[in-house]
This record gives C-alpha cells, sequence and structure tokens, in this order.
C-alpha cells in the first residue's frame, strides 16, 4: 500500500494507473460526503482555499480490491489493509455522533477482520469554535472519539485533529491486520490520551505515531500524526511562527529518530529527509511564505507535500504537520 498526492491536472499520472485504489481524498475547495467512486471510496474534503491548491490523496495497492457501503461508511480493503471513511454533517454538539461513527467502523472493521487501526484522520469544522453548549467543538469530538476507544479492545493509532473550512466533521481510517501494529510516543511530548484535564474533559485519543513493518525485515514505515509546537503539554513559542515551525520539526525528529525507534523495539531510524506524503497544515496566511521556505530546506525534493490555510485544534497553535517515513 502507498499515499500518492495527485495534482487535478495529472488525471493519468503513470504510478497511479493500473493499479488497485483503496480510497482517494480530494483536498477541495468544497466537500462532498464518502461515496463509491470508480470502484473505490472517494471523500471530498473542504481543505483547499484560495492560497492552496487542491489535490487529492490516492491510497494504491498492488493486490486485488473489494470495495462496499455499510450504513454511512464507505470502505475498501485488500487483504492487508482496509480504509474506510465517514461523514458528520454539521449538528449542535457532537460527541454522541462521533461515538457513533467510530463505533460503526470499528464494528466493521471487527467484522472484515482488520482488528488494528494503524491511522486515522479527523477533520473538524470550526475546530476552535463553540458547540450549541458553549464546548469547543475539538472538545467535543474528544469526548465520543474518547468513549468509543473506551470500549475498543484495540489499540490507538496515529491521527491528525485538525481543522476544516465547512462545519461537520470528515473521518477516515486505515488498519490492518491483528498484531502487526506499533504506536509510538514522543520522549519530549506527554502522551495526548495523558494531558491533563485543562485542555478538555476527555483527553485526545492518539499516538505520536504507528509503526508498520516491512515484508523484506528493514526498518519499515513510520505514520506521522499531525505534529505541533508542543513541549510535555504546553503549547511552546506563542506569537512565534519560525520557532514554532522549528520545535514541530524538532519534534518529528525525536520521534522517527534511530533512538526512539530503538526504544519502540523498531531496528533503524529515520530523519526529516526520509519523510513523504507531508502535510503542513498553517493557520494564518500570512505565516504561508515563511513555513514554505522552511519545509523546502528540511525535506526531500522528491516528496509530496500539500500546505492546507486552516485552524489548528488550540488557538495558539500556528501550525501542524504530518508525513510517513519510510
Ligand atoms: C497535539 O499534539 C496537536 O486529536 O487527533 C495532533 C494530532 C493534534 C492529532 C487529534 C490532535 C490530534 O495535541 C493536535
Amino acid at each position: 500500500m502507498e499515499c500518492l498526492f495527485v495534482k487535478s491536472a495529472c488525471h493519468g499520472r503513470a504510478d497511479v494507473v493500473g493499479r488497485g485504489v483503496l480510497g482517494r481524498v480530494a483536498y477541495a475547495r468544497g466537500g462532498q460526503p464518502p461515496t463509491l467512486h470508480e470502484g473505490a471510496p472517494r471523500l471530498t474534503v473542504h481543505m483547499a482555499g484560495d492560497n492552496t491548491e487542491p489535490f487529492t490523496e490516492i491510497w494504491v495497492t498492488d493486490r486485488p480490491v473489494r470495495a462496499g457501503v455499510e450504513g454511512s461508511l464507505v470502505y475498501a480493503e485488500d487483504g492487508d489493509h482496509i480504509f474506510c471513511a465517514v461523514r458528520i454533517d454539521e449538528r449542535g454538539v457532537y460527541q454522541n455522533a462521533v461515538q457513533s461513527a467510530y463505533e460503526q467502523a470499528f464494528a466493521l472493521l471487527s467484522r472484515l477482520g482488520y482488528t488494528e487501526l494503524f491511522r486515522m484522520w479527523n477533520l473538524v469544522g470550526a475546530i476552535t469554535g463553540d458547540n450549541a453548549e458553549g464546548m469547543e467543538n475539538y472538545r467535543d469530538f474528544c469526548v465520543g472519539r474518547a468513549r468509543a476507544f473506551d470500549k475498543w479492545p484495540g489499540r490507538i493509532p496515529a491521527a491528525t485533529g485538525i481543522g476544516s473550512l465547512s462545519p461537520g466533521i470528515d473521518l477516515y481510517f486505515l488498519a490492518t491486520r491483528a498484531g502487526v501494529p506499533r504506536h509510538l510516543e514522543n520522549p519530549n511530548q506527554t502522551p495526548a490520551y495523558k494531558y491533563p484535564k485543562q485542555y478538555g474533559p476527555k483527553s485526545p485519543s492518539f499516538a505520536r505515531a504507528t509503526h508498520l513493518p516491512a515484508a523484506d525485515g528493514s526498518t519499515g514505515t513510520v505514520y506521522v500524526s499531525g505534529t505541533a509546537s508542543i513541549v510535555g503539554d504546553d503549547t511552546v513559542h506563542h506569537d512565534d511562527i519560525a520557532a514554532q515551525v522549528d520545535a514541530t520539526l524538532a519534534n518529528i525528529e525525536a520521534l522517527i529518530s534511530p533512538g526512539n525507534l530503538r526504544e519502540h523495539g523498531v531496528e533503524g531510524g529515520y530523519g526529516l529527509k526520509d519523510l513523504d506524503s507531508i502535510k503542513v497544515y498553517v493557520r494564518d496566511e500570512h505565516d504561508l511564505p515563511l513555513v514554505r521556505a522552511r519545509c523546502a530546506e528540511v525535506f526531500p525534493d522528491h516528496a509530496d507535500i500539500a500546505y492546507l490555510n486552516v485552524d489548528v485544534c488550540r488557538p495558539d497553535l500556528l501550525v501542524e504537520i504530518e508525513g510517513i517515513a519510510g
């Protein structure tokens, strides 16, 4: 399985043609709920605006794919991996709908035998705005997700939790067979699921990264969660975008370093030059040039890298970065 970013103009790209598609996520200037499109799940999320380019993230495989719809979930599986997407429409309070969407996804994964989630994306409209009861939408979301995970025997994987530009919540998941993933924490950050109550009644359910082994015994793939300028549980470098970018990059480096992988029982290690499928979320449009310049220096020239101008889940966070090391 492999992740590709495709600009709308390159539809017939050679690395997509002839391969199985597990899912397409269009990062676009408007949203559409998930459906089956040309035999594969497609979800369109409102994440691109005037300052950033739309693109489509495509999960491809060389194995045969079977796709389906179950309730509001759309999914495709190849025997090793499953992609699954669901949209939660705008409402006054999200927690019950979030819990139910997660539980439906978990039930599908259990039924089809993909009992280990290894990556999830949570794209939350008005993420730092308030719900109908005056609770921040992100905190409301975290309550529902945490309740679903409380009842799930599997472990908590890497994730992105980030703003989107329309109301409602888009979720998509990747899962695999039991016993395969290892979930990683960052020695310099408090595990998010142990954040203190000041950040919300239920702490965010995600790991800093998830590792999947390679078939040939090499180091394998590390799915790096959305990472921000947080040390311990504190936001550091308020109002300083350059310093927040550097603290974020330092967090990613520490997370994927040989020392931290060894700590989690994984041989080998990675650096920023091993990242691909990178998404860089920037809150303020006027910070985009600085962030683009810094990322161009540190990430490989050949990497797929997308910039998104959206809100981050704490008002004091100016940037969040995710990627895949391998
Ligand atoms: C943080 O480290 C920044 O709630 O799924 C990053 C990745 C963040 C995932 C989530 C939130 C989530 O707390 C925010």
